[in-house]
This record gives structure tokens, C-alpha cells and sequence, in this order.
């Protein structure tokens, strides 16, 4: 008998393995316990209405973490063609663009665990593997949920500024984003019939739902909602100051810091000690070459703005500043108008101690080298003796501590 038997398994076996992405494939039935076995999730809470339901919220958040996600891209590290193009229009056009990347970032991660948790289920579904499009779009998935958690949990230590990981985060951060659209949008347009029959209030999905199981899809979509209001109450205030007063869970309050203005990279992180700012003057460097110590930078015509500075990492804050335009000392410089800037910080190395700035912002009234901050000097923290600052740049670019202005031609 168990000499017919064995064979007869290992060709079950084999034909198990050879048609397991063929239609139709059988699966040995002694795996189906568990999760696996029939009708071990019902309800409406892993049904496909619930999916979809929070499915859209969490790709509207995704989605718009993407598009922020680009702006921000491309206003730190614009091709050469675009350097001139960029608008210094809205001023606060970056403050809001990179304020609404954070939020939904953080509104984004209870809305994506609320819809891994409807649709882990399908992790059980059998058979496992029904074809060879099955199989991709499983993968496909994988791919997006890895990604996307990958994204969410990293960007959320970002904004606490923690890296504990050995890789660069700025352009892991941009390459992610395009593999979790691209999965997102393959996901979309698998799922998109189902999308369809569950979008609508009355769609006819909802006509063949299983009986609920637990709490209420609404008590559920309700709990969801709460979670993501209380994260985004929380932490919206670091740079939508309107509700900062509740804003406990944040890194940043935007009125904790010298000066009523937190600080990034204090003046120690950065290496600027007062012995090194003795004897301080500010080079600039074009067809007309000169040199100012603060003393004549503070005698020159004096101009106040109101700006935000706008971090990356998602928090801002307006600030009143005076100093100097830009290009009042560009053109004292002899700089062409169309000519790109480079500001070199005193700081020694770092990714922020040179920035480039196209025409546009140099040539902006509103973009100064800054001496005062809310009615006082530049505090050292803040950039003393001078800083750059500009409308709708990210925070990374408002240069401190700035030793050199350079006309680039
Ligand atoms: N030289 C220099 N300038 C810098 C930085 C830096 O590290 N070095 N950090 C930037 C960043 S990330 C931000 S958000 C702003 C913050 O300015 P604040 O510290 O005055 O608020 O400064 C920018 N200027
Ligand atoms: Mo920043």
C-alpha cells in the first residue's frame, strides 16, 4: 500500500508545484486551518466597503504627501533649467506646501494601519496563489505596503530628526516615493472595479454584505477618524500656528527657541564660536568686488520683511526681520540681474553651509541678508552677525551665519 502511496503523493506533490499558478490550481486542503479555513473573517470591518472606504482616505493623504513631497524636491534641488523659473511668489507658498507634506504624513500612518488591518485577511485568502497575474498583483502589494511603512515611519523620525539608520534619508526619501506611487497607482487600477462598486453610499456591494461580526463599520470609520483628528490636533500646530497651543506631540513649537523662533543647527552643532566672528566681514564677489564689516552692512539703507522660515521637517514660523536687500549688494557688486547667487556660510562642511539662489529670489525686494530678528540682533543660534532670508524657500536654504556672497555668471 505505501509503496502505491508514495508515489502517488509526490505526483500530487509535483502536479501541487507545477500548477500552482495555473488556474484553478488545488492547494492541499490539510492547510486550511487557522486563518485559512473557510469563512474565518466575516463582517463588515474586513469587507471590501470598509477597504474602500478607508482605502481612499489613506491614498488622498499619500497622494498629496507625494505632490508636496515633489515641490519640496525641486525648490532644494532644482535642474539647471528650472533654477531660473522658480517663483519667490506666494512667500508662504513652501510653508504650506511642506506643512501639508508632514500632516498628512502623520494623518497617513493611523489611516494606512486602519486599512492593513481590514484588508489582512486577504493575506489568507485561498488559494494562495490563483495565476501568474495573481501572483504580481500580490507582490505589487507587498511592495506597496512595505514601502509605504518604510516611508511613513522614516519621514516621522525625520521630523523628530533622528536617523538611526545608516543611509542618506533625503534621497531614499525621493526614490520611495516614486516606487510607492507607482505600486499605489498599479494597486488602483487592479482594484479599480471594486473601488467602483463600493464607492457610493448605495452602491450594490453594499447589498451583499456578510452580517457584522463586531463594532459597526461606522463606530470603526469613526474610531479611524478620531485617531487621525487627535494625531493631526496634536501636531498641525507646529506649523499651522492657529492651533499651536495644542500642540503637545510635535518636536517643534514654533514659539519655543530664542527669539520667539525655534533653531535647527545652533551655532555650536555648527561649529560657529564667537572667537571665530572677531573681526567679521562679509565678502562679496563679483565683476565689482568689496568687502563690509557689520558695522557698514548696518549703515547701509535698512529694510523690514515679515517671513516665515519653513522647515523641512515640517515646522514654521513668520518672523519680522531687517537687514539688507540682496540686490541693493549685488548691485553694488556689478552683478548682472539675471545672475545666480552662491552663499557660503561661515560654517565649515555641511550640507547647508553653501546654497545657490536662482535670479529670482535674489533679485526679490522681500530677500535679505538679515541683521534683526523680531526687534533684536540676530541672535547666535539664529545666524549672527548675518543670514539669508528669502520668501518661499525651504528652511535649509534661509543660509546663517553667512560669510560670502558670490555673483555666479
Ligand atoms: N549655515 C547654516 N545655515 C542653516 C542651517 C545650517 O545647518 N547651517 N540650517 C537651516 C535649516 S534646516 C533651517 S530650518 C533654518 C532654521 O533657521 P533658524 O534656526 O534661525 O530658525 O536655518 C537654515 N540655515
Ligand atoms: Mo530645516
Amino acid at each position: 500500500m505505501s509503496g502505491r502511496k508514495a508515489p502517488g503523493k509526490a505526483r500530487a506533490g509535483a502536479r501541487t508545484r507545477l500548477t500552482a499558478l495555473a488556474p484553478g490550481a488545488r492547494f492541499p486542503t490539510g492547510l486550511r486551518v487557522g486563518p485559512l479555513r473557510d469563512g474565518a473573517f466575516r463582517g463588515r470591518l474586513h469587507d471590501a466597503r470598509t477597504a474602500v472606504s478607508v482605502g481612499r482616505l489613506a491614498g488622498c493623504a499619500l497622494v498629496t504627501c507625494f505632490v508636496t513631497g515633489l515641490v519640496s524636491h525641486y525648490l532644494q534641488q532644482p535642474p539647471g533649467w528650472a533654477v531660473d523659473a522658480l517663483p519667490s511668489r506666494p512667500v508662504w507658498g513652501y510653508r504650506v506646501t511642506q506643512g501639508l507634506h508632514v500632516a498628512c504624513g502623520i494623518a497617513a500612518i493611523p489611516l494606512v494601519l486602519a486599512k492593513l488591518w481590514t484588508v489582512y485577511p486577504r493575506l489568507f485568502a485561498w488559494p494562495p496563489l490563483r495565476s501568474v497575474a495573481h501572483a504580481l498583483e500580490r507582490l505589487s502589494i507587498a511592495v506597496l505596503v512595505a514601502v509605504t511603512l518604510l516611508q511613513l515611519a522614516t519621514g516621522l523620525l525625520n521630523t523628530a530628526q533622528w536617523y538611526p539608520w545608516p543611509w542618506n534619508f533625503r534621497p531614499a526619501h525621493w526614490a520611495l516615493a516614486w516606487v510607492m506611487v507607482g505600486a499605489l497607482a498599479l494597486h488602483i487600477a487592479v482594484k479599480a472595479p471594486v473601488i467602483a462598486a463600493h464607492w457610493g453610499r448605495r452602491s450594490p456591494g453594499t447589498l451583499r454584505l456578510p452580517a457584522a461580526d463586531g463594532p459597526d463599520r461606522r463606530a470603526f470609520l469613526a474610531t479611524v477618524g478620531a485617531a487621525v483628528g487627535a494625531v493631526t490636533l496634536t501636531t498641525a500646530g507646529q506649523s499651522f500656528t492657529p492651533l499651536k497651543d495644542l500642540d503637545v506631540l510635535a518636536p517643534r513649537h514654533p514659539d519655543h527657541g530664542p527669539q520667539h523662533l525655534p533653531v535647527n543647527r545652533t551655532a555650536a552643532a555648527a561649529g560657529i564660536s564667537p572667537a571665530r566672528l572677531a573681526g567679521y566681514r562679509l565678502s562679496v564677489r563679483g565683476p565689482r568686488p568689496y568687502e563690509l564689516s557689520l558695522e557698514q552692512l548696518r549703515a547701509l539703507p535698512q529694510h523690514s520683511v515679515v517671513l516665515p522660515v519653513a522647515c523641512v521637517e515640517g515646522w514654521s514660523e513668520n518672523a519680522h526681520w531687517s537687514g539688507v536687500r540682496i540686490r541693493d549688494l549685488l548691485d553694488h557688486a556689478g552683478a548682472p540681474r539675471g545672475a545666480t547667487l552662491r552663499v557660503v556660510s561661515l560654517q565649515k562642511g555641511g550640507a547647508y553651509s553653501v546654497m545657490e539662489m536662482g535670479a529670482h529670489y535674489a533679485r526679490d525686494p522681500l530677500t535679505l541678508l538679515a541683521l534683526r530678528l523680531n526687534g533684536a540682533p540676530l541672535s547666535l543660534d539664529h545666524g549672527f552677525p548675518a543670514r539669508i532670508i528669502a520668501p518661499n524657500r525651504p528652511g535649509v536654504l534661509q543660509t546663517k551665519w553667512v560669510a560670502t556672497l558670490e555673483v555666479l555668471t
